[in-house]
This record gives structure tokens, sequence and C-alpha cells, in this order.
């Protein structure tokens, strides 16, 4: 029992366990424990005051509000075990740095980052079996997914030993109206805080509350995130390259401004060539029947299309008297709705034979993105982000507008929303290594913006051994946006979780120096049904030995390549080549960015 405590206990003003505090309360509580040290007559040294060995989870709000001028609010509590999840000590605060248009935001309007910090119990309430009470020594922050704009769980970090953190990147509200001011002005603040600013204060702050709580800095740091949190991953280790030590990045939507537009393209077919959007049935018919074509060209039978860029079939063989229509039944097309599938699949056209971006695979289910309605990501990103008004309706983009919209989203948010800077040499330089993943049948991002970006980074940074001794992809055959296998259900999963063979195979790798995908340290995924597979780290190649169960990893190896014969340059990655434009290497803003003065990277 130290002395901080023992005088907060003699006042009679012991902190209850759950405690929130404003400013105003921060200063009365401060006054109230200034007049207990008075009047107790006790005068400790500043050396013992730094010393939080003591701190209790019910103190941490208080000592976060008194070491941090930018915490407005704060409440901790330790949070009791339920049937899956282990108790833990719960801090949830409001970070507010920057105001009006010095930070991008209308006047009078401040920043509002809302965060959540789980800490494993101290030893000084009661924690034991880690380095200091349950804690591991290390951290584990959680990604966000879509528009972010709630504060998510961090049972998944704690639960397994890691102070864990996450945010709403600033705003309240899992959608894109935060992107425009009340008077539909660009709301920059709120974007610059979503695209890049909350993922640094996630870092910064979960730290300084590891450190208050424990009296310990993390021995490591973890970033995992899917979708935004894969983008979020990508910023870190562009933007902030000494943030994170290992960095796990599923599925990542770093190239936002291009793929955003980008899933929008089959609705916009769809109504203006056949006046209608196609049944989910109808989709789904398609899918199974491209996968039903190009399952075996892999060499393996298994239900899985190991890599779609190798089915490149023509949905012609789909319509109704085809001989391939059968197994679609009354789902079979007709003429024009497979000239529809194949441009859903091609992606948005440019200028010269080009393309503005890549489009479904085959085998992807279509409907989330090609449906009635899509998705609201991909509806709502144009009234609020692009067209700064909220009535603007996507049904009445035509294949001709479209391209406006597309070059548009490009030029204005390419600045903020645009995490593919190839140039990874400052988070090599810190030591940092990051494992991006992506399913092959994603249907809300394009797998191939990941190709394109990994080939591009092999580029700029001289070629694969270089790159490989940091930075890993591994395609995931079959698997849907985050996880899941729908159409392809013999698909190894894409295991994201805080305990699971990714994370683990991050976390040896940053530890230990073992790095994954190597055949000593293969990356090993299990399908629904307990078969096992390898999963190889790009561009190597899936090799069946020949004899055994297509469903036991043991029975196949990782055939090592230089160059993945789809890629043989970036610039040639993959086919079609989509317009340079869309991969201009630095950010460019133009004209329609936010304002000169808010591009500095960091602002503060
Ligand atoms: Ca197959």
């Amino acid at each position: 029992m130290g002395k901080l405590r023992s005088v907060r206990e003699a006042s009679g003003k012991g902190i209850p366990e759950m405690v929130t505090l404003t400013n105003h309360a921060r200063k009365r509580v401060l006054i109230e424990l200034l007049g207990a040290f008075i009047g107790s007559s006790v005068l400790i040294p500043s050396a013992v005051m730094a010393k939080n060995h003591n701190l209790t989870c019910a103190d941490l709000a208080g000592a976060l509000l008194k070491d941090k001028k930018d915490v407005v609010s704060a409440t901790s509590v330790i949070v009791p075990a339920t049937a899956t999840d282990g108790t833990y000590c719960r801090i949830d605060f409001t970070v507010s740095e920057l105001s009006g248009p010095m930070g991008g935001y209308a006047p009078g309007v401040a920043q509002n980052v809302m965060a959540r910090v789980g800490l494993p119990l101290s030893a000084a309430d009661g924690g034991s079996g880690g380095t200091q009470g349950a804690w591991n020594g290390r951290i584990q922050n959680l990604g966000q997914g879509g528009f972010a704009g709630t504060v998510g769980s961090v049972t998944g970090p704690t639960n397994a030993g890691y102070v864990g953190a996450t945010t709403n990147t600033g705003h309240v509200g899992s959608n894109a109206f935060f992107a425009l001011n009340p008077d539909n002005t660009q709301n920059w603040g709120g974007i610059l805080d979503y695209s890049f600013r909350a993922m640094h204060i996630e870092t910064e702050y979960s730290e300084a509350i590891a450190k208050i709580y424990y009296d310990e800095k993390p021995e490591y740091k973890y970033w995992n995130g899917c979708s935004l949190g894969g983008f979020q991953g990508h910023g870190i280790a562009q933007k902030w390259p000494k943030d994170m030590d290992g960095i796990l990045a599923i599925a990542p939507a770093i190239q936002y401004d291009s793929f955003f537009p980008g899933e929008l393209w089959g609705n916009v077919v769809q109504r203006q060539e056949l006046g209608t959007i196609m049944t989910p049935a109808k989709m789904a018919a398609v899918t199974r029947g491209a996968i039903a074509a190009c399952d075996a060209l892999d060499g393996i039978t298994d239900g899985i299309i190991q890599d779609p860029r190798v089915c490149n079939i023509d949905a012609a063989r789909f319509v109704c008297g085809q001989p391939d229509a059968a197994s679609l039944g009354t789902q079979c097309l007709t003429a024009k709705e497979a000239v529809v599938f194949n441009k859903i699949q091609q992606g948005p056209p440019g200028p010269n034979g080009q393309r503005r971006w890549f489009g479904a695979e085959w085998g992807t289910e279509l409907s989330a993105s090609a449906g009635d309605p899509p998705v609201g990501l991909w509806t709502q990103y144009p009234p609020y982000f692009i067209f700064n008004d909220p009535l603007f309706d996507y049904k009445t983009l035509t294949e001709a507008t479209y391209d406006d919209y597309f070059v548009k989203s490009n030029e204005k948010m390419r600045y903020v929303m645009g995490h593919d800077n190839p140039d990874l040499s400052q988070f090599q330089k810190h030591g940092g290594k990051m494992i991006v993943t992506h399913g092959l049948a994603d249907q809300l991002i394009q797998p191939r913006g990941t190709y394109s970006y990994y080939n591009k980074v092999l580029e700029t940074m001289g070629g694969l051994d270089n790159v490989r001794s940091f930075y890993r992809f591994f395609p995931y055959p079959g698997i849907a946006h985050c996880g899941g296998a729908p159409f392809q259900s013999n698909a190894p999963a894409m295991n994201s979780s805080s305990t699971g063979p990714l994370f683990q195979a991050l976390v040896n790798w940053v530890e230990k120096g073992i790095a994954p995908g190597e055949s000593s340290s293969p990356v090993i995924a299990t399908n629904s049904t307990g078969g096992t597979r390898p999963v190889c780290a790009y561009p190597d190649i899936l090799s069946y030995n020949g004899s055994g169960s297509i469903f036991v990893a043991s029975n196949f190896t990782c055939k090592p390549q230089q160059v993945d014969a789809f890629c043989p340059t970036a610039g040639a990655c993959p086919y079609p080549k989509p317009l340079d434009s869309t991969f201009t290497v630095l950010p460019n803003p133009g004209k329609l960015g936010p304002p000169k003065d808010l591009r500095d990277l960091n602002p503060r």
C-alpha cells in the first residue's frame, strides 16, 4: 500500500472503482488531494509521486487527465470476467488536440477522438502471470472498419495478455456524414482524423496509459487490423514508421480513393445497360459457374480457385443454351447480361484501352457491391466525400459521368485517403515487420490492388529479397472480405484473431526473427471441416506433392518464385494495366484536395 493511496484513504475521499472525470472534476479532485496532503502534513518527494506501482485501475482516469492536457474526459473501471472474456481494466477517454480551421474543422469545432484502452490487470489490481500483473508487456492495437464511428471491443488483446486499444477515429456514427460540415463544405479535419490522425493518437495514448498503469513501457508494439484497419496499418508504416514493431494488415483499403468508386462500377453498368439490377440469385449462379469453370485450372479440384487471375473466362459461356449454362438452370444469362458480367469483372475503363481500376474476381460474391442497393460505403462516399451534396444520388451516374466521378475522387481524396506510398524504407530502418494478407474472393476490396501495391514496393525498394526481409504478402484463395468463404467453402480460413496463427507468426518474426512462409515456418490455415493447407508468401506458388489428402498441409509445399508470371514488372501488374494516374507514387492532392496548410502529415 503506497503513500499516495494511504493519503487518499485517510482523506476519506478515496476514488470509487468507477470514475468519470471531466476537466472540471479533475480540478476538483486535484484540489481535494492537495488538501489531503496539506491536511495530513505528509510531504511526498516527487520521486515517490512519479512511481505508479500502486496505481489502480480506479485511479487511472484521474492520472491520465493529470498527465495529458489534451484528454478532455476519461473513465476507468475494472470490467469483471464474463463467459467469454477475462477481467481487465478499461479506460474510455476523449482526446482533443486541435480545433477550428487550424485543425481543418469549421470555426468553433474541436477534435473529438473517442478511444478505449484495455489493460490486463496490474499487480496492484491483483493481476498475475505476466511481466507486470497479467500484462505480457506488449501492445496490440486494433484497427477499425468501414467509416468507423464507434468504439469497439478490446477484449481480443486483453484476453491474450496484451494492452489493446481502439478509437472511433474522431466521429460518432458508422456513416460518411462526418465528411461534410453543416454548410456542405468539406470537413477536412474530420477526414484527416479518420484517415491518419486517430491511429497515431491510438498508439501514443495506449503507450502512455500502459506506462502510467504499470509503470513500465511496452516492450513490443503491434497493430492488428482488417479493411480500414489494413489501410491504417499501412498508413502507420508510411507516416509514423516508428509507431509499431509489427503490423498485421488484412485486406487493406490502401487505395481508398480508387477502390471506393471502383466498387460502384457494377451498379452503374447494370443500370445503364440492363435498366435494372440483376437478382442475388443470378449473381450467385454466375459465381458458382465461374468456380466450376476454373477450379481445376490450378491442378487441384477442390472447389477453390487458387489464383483467380488465371480464371480468364467469358461470361458468354453462361448464356442460355450454351453447354456451361446448364448448371445455372433458370438463372442462365441473356447475351446482354453476359456482357455486363464481363464488364463487372474487367473493372471500369479509362481512355486508350486502359483501366481506371480492377474489377471483381470470378468466384467472388457479387451482390454486396453490384446488388440493389450496394453496401452504404459505395453510395455514401460520392455525396459526402466527393460532390459535397447529401442529396446526390449514385443512381444518376452513367458510364460516361462515372469516369468524371472516378477522376475527381483521385484528385480530391488521394492525399488523405491513399495509403499506398510504396516507400517503406523508414519502417524497415526502424526494424518493423509487416504481414499483409488479402482474400482472393474479397467482395468489398479488389485483391488486385494489393498485388499491385506489393509489386510497386518491390520496384521501389530494391526487389524481393530486401522487401521480404520485412514485408510479406499472403494471398488467401477463396476467402471473402476479412474472412469467410461463402462460395468456396473448402478454402482454408484467414484467421486474424489476436491469438491466431497470422498474428502469432508476426510476433515470432518481430521477437524471434522467424520469417513467416519459409519451409521451416509455414503459415498453415485450417478450413471449416478441419482441413489444412499452407498459405504461400507471394509470389511463391502452392504445389501439391502428388500423394495424400489434398486437405493435409504436409502434402503441399510452397514453391519459391522470384517473379510472379502475372506481374513481370509492377507497371504490367496485373493485366489489364490500370491507368498510371491512379498509381501516382507520391500523394498529389491537386487543386481539389485539402488546403495546403493542412497537408503537413502531422500538424501537431
Ligand atoms: Ca482448385
